[in-house]
């Protein structure tokens, strides 16, 4: 018999497999940049639009101190054909432990299994104590030029960075739901040529505490609740609402979470901001107040709340898989960095807002964001252990030409992230890791320690020192040193307390809720009687709702009414304040690119017209799939969707081309004949489809059989529904409505 190499066994059964799922793998996603054109064979897998993966290309291997030694590494961190141990000592069996006899006790000597076992114990690390769910990718920042106001090098005209960006929820484990209500993170580690630059934003601009101090309160208030650990990853419970009731500077955060933005379409689809105010220090040191600003190209959109409710079930990790592949698609996420400047004064105030308080923002109307540089996320991680979790973000990680400010909350995070990492990553080398370590060369003093990485030559880790030939020395600034701008600190006695500016909590949330529109008021008026409806304590809710009535009448009373509780008068003036209409994320119109559109066919369905419609969805950049009663092929077409897989929560918009009957079986067995001809029946999951894209605001089109079901769905003639003669027109109607994102009028606007 042929004797055959295990390698080869291995690999025919691999193509064996691979032939078997042929049919469920996407060779690439139709419409993205670069494709060929779409053809209707092409499937999906069931669970998206996943070409196969892209080869990346090997990594450039560095030394643990940065410097690249240009020695290539396998792109999957393995060093070859055979199974080895971990000290390379080839193995002809990991299948079966060393026994005393086949159905003997095992041995004590067998050093590979108490290896295997014994790593494999030790795998999980501590999840981050908050941000602990979260997804990342690579990509490449290019600045625009900002030299009047910063001599930050990777912000210089045309400069190209490579960057690390996670994004995270705050309060979940690192298991829970990507769709939950709560803030999102947005951190982005820029490996300058001067160092590593981490912008450690969130999606939001505020925060709920002005020191950080009370980090541990606000975050205990919001973890499960100690006795039962309950519930995951949500604000929707008394702990929570109790913290925010009595420590009223968290009103104004905690309307941005109750808001559409608490809840985001996608981190494609999300803003990011950096909270605090920095310092920004140009080439002739002259000093400016600066926030940042991250603006997505896709605009600034969020789930409906059903929509993120379904979700949690349908796929937790809607998210990630969104932005992964996204990705791989090559539909490159995009986002313009911009800053907001003012000039650095004593006060440290602007327009009578103080820069310091981190519950505050500056509207953009009256300090415009510029935009500094372009971000484009490029390349998944490899290996999301390795990258996404090993990552240390740290705001202290600071290059020559940005600088902190004293605001508090600022100065106590610049604490809290390395001491929390020792921890989490076992010990002060960190560093070292490949996702953290420097582009920039390292030189620095720091030695031995747990996993230590490197092998430092040299005897003189000391200055001043004689022995390393003085090495290394102080740069100075001809050499581009970080240099702490000299801010003078007033001469004031030693205190624990806030400026008095900090004292005012309502009038920007007033401001943030007099800035939406009425469908989104509607919005925050529902998630905060959702939430507080969530408590079990009724002095909780009171006090809640005695905050909102220090904000606004009209938001007390709708909240109250929802709750079956008497609204409360306003305890303190309400603030008088200008509206900043770029806080709606309504009003505008928005590019297609990535968004998703759904065909409904059956075995009748104009195969030609639904090919077309195809096409052309994926010309525009969008993502077209058909949805049909089961997989394989329905009238010629291939299906990426079943009644069962697709649902209204992925799509953007709904096209039905067809009029499906139900199944046979699906009907009571006395109709199950008259039903599959009865032009009035259509199978149910097909209505509910319809129903679900209705409630969600989605775009519905139908042509042919199609205006059938929405006249039987009974949404025929309404807001945001178009029909006609050809899918082509249908869907030309249908994408001038998606630019608004949602046909917003179908949502109830009982608030104005
Ligand atoms: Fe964080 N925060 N934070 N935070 N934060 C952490 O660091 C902390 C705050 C933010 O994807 C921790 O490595 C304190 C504001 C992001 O890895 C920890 C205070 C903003 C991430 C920590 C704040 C953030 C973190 C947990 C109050 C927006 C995830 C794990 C002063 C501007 C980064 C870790 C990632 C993570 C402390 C407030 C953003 C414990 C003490 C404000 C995006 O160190």
């Amino acid at each position: 018999m042929e004797s055959r190499k295990p390698t080869e066994v291995v690999k025919d059964v691999v193509d064996a497999a691979a032939e078997k799922v042929s049919h469920l793998i996407t060779p690439e996603v139709p419409g993205a940049p670069g494709s060929a054109p779409p053809t209707v064979e092409e499937p999906t897998t069931p669970h998206g639009p996943l070409p196969p993966k892209k080869e990346q290309g090997a990594p450039e291997t560095r030394t643990p101190t940065g410097a690249a030694t240009g020695a290539p590494t396998v792109a999957n961190g393995q060093q070859g054909e055979f199974l080895t141990t971990s000290q390379g000592a080839r193995l002809r069996d990991t299948d079966h432990s060393l026994k005393a006899g086949s159905r003997g006790p095992t041995l004590l000597q067998d050093h590979h299994f108490r290896e295997k076992i014994t790593h494999f114990d030790h795998e999980r690390i501590p999840e981050r104590v908050v941000h602990a769910r979260g997804a990342g990718a690579h990509g490449v920042f290019t600045g625009y030029g900002a030299e009047e106001v910063t001599r930050a090098g990777f912000l210089r005209k045309g400069k190209e960075t490579p960057v690390f960006v996670r994004f995270s929820t705050v309060l979940g484990s690192r298991g829970s739901a990507d769709t939950v209500r709560d803030t999102r993170g947005f951190a982005t580690k820029f490996y300058t040529d001067e160092g590593t630059f981490d912008l450690v934003g969130n999606n939001m601009p505020v925060f709920f505490i002005q020191d950080a101090i009370k980090f541990p309160d606000i975050i205990h208030a919001g973890k499960p609740h100690p006795d039962r650990e309950i519930p995951q990853a949500q604000s929707a419970h008394d702990t929570f609402w109790d913290f925010v009731s009595l420590h009223t500077e968290a009103q104004h955060h905690t309307m941005w979470n109750m808001s559409d933005r608490g809840i985001p379409r996608s981190y494609r689809t999300m803003e990011g901001f950096g909270v605090h105010t920095f310092r920004l220090v140009d080439e002739a040191g002259a000093t400016v107040l600066a926030k940042f600003h991250w603006k997505p190209k896709l605009g600034v959109h969020s789930l409906d709340w059903e929509e993120a409710q379904l979700l949690s079930g349908i796929d937790p990790d809607f998210h990630r898989r969104d932005l992964y592949d996204a990705i791989e698609a090559g539909a490159y996420p995009e986002w313009e960095l911009g800053i907001q400047v003012f000039p650095d004064t004593p006060e440290e105030t602007f327009a009578g807002i103080d820069l310091l308080d981190p519950t505050k923002i500056v509207p953009e109307e009256l300090a415009p964001v510029q935009p500094v540089g372009k971000l484009v996320l490029n390349r998944t991680p490899t290996n999301f252990f390795a990258e996404t979790e090993q990552v240390a973000f740290h705001l202290g990680h600071l290059v020559p030409g940005i600088d902190v400010t004293n605001d508090p909350l600022l100065q106590g995070r610049l604490f809290s992230y390395v001491d929390t990492q020792l921890t989490r990553l076992g010990g002060p080398n960190f560093s070292q890791l490949p996702i953290n370590r420097p582009h920039a060369p390292v030189n620095d003093m720091l030695r031995d320690g747990f996993h230590q990485h490197a092998v430092h030559a040299g005897v003189a880790p000391y200055r001043p020192n004689s022995l390393d030939g003085g090495n290394p020395f102080p740069a100075g600034d001809a050499e581009h040193a970080f240099v702490d701008v000299p801010v003078t600190v007033a001469e004031a006695p030693k205190v624990r307390a806030n400026p008095a500016s900090f004292d005012d909590h309502f009038s920007q949330t007033r401001l943030f809720w007099l800035s939406m529109s009425p469908v989104e008021r509607e919005h925050i008026v529902r998630a905060y009687t959702f939430e507080l409806g969530k408590c079990y304590h009724q002095a909780i809710r009171e006090r809640q709702l005695q905050c909102l009535a220090n904000i606004d009448p009209v938001l007390c009373a709708q909240v109250a009414t929802g709750l079956g509780l008497p609204a409360p008068e306003p305890t303190v003036p309400l603030a008088d304040v200008t509206p900043s209409p770029a806080l709606s994320q309504l009003g505008r119109t928005w590019p297609a690119d990535g968004r998703t559109v759904g065909i409904v066919v059956d075995a009748e369905a104009d195969p030609d017209g639904v090919e077309q419609v195809r096409r052309e969805v994926s010309a525009a950049g969008m993502v077209p799939l058909v949805i049909a009663a089961h997989g394989g092929t329905v009238g010629g077409l291939t299906v990426q969707r079943t009644f069962a897989t697709g649902r209204s929560v992925e799509l953007d918009a709904l096209l039905l081309a067809g009029a499906p009957a139900p199944a046979p079986d699906a009907l009571p067995a006395r109709d199950a004949k008259a039903g599959a001809a009865d032009a009035t029946v259509v199978d149910p999951r097909v209505l509910l489809l319809v129903q679900e894209c209705w409630r969600h605001a989605k775009v519905i089109g139908g042509w042919g059989a199609g205006v059938r079901v929405l006249e039987l769905a009974g949404v025929a003639g309404a807001p945001g529904v178009v029909t006609g003669d050809s899918g082509a027109g249908v869907l030309a109607d249908a994408q001038r409505l998606m630019a608004a994102h949602r046909v917003w009028e179908r949502f109830p606007a009982s608030v104005s």
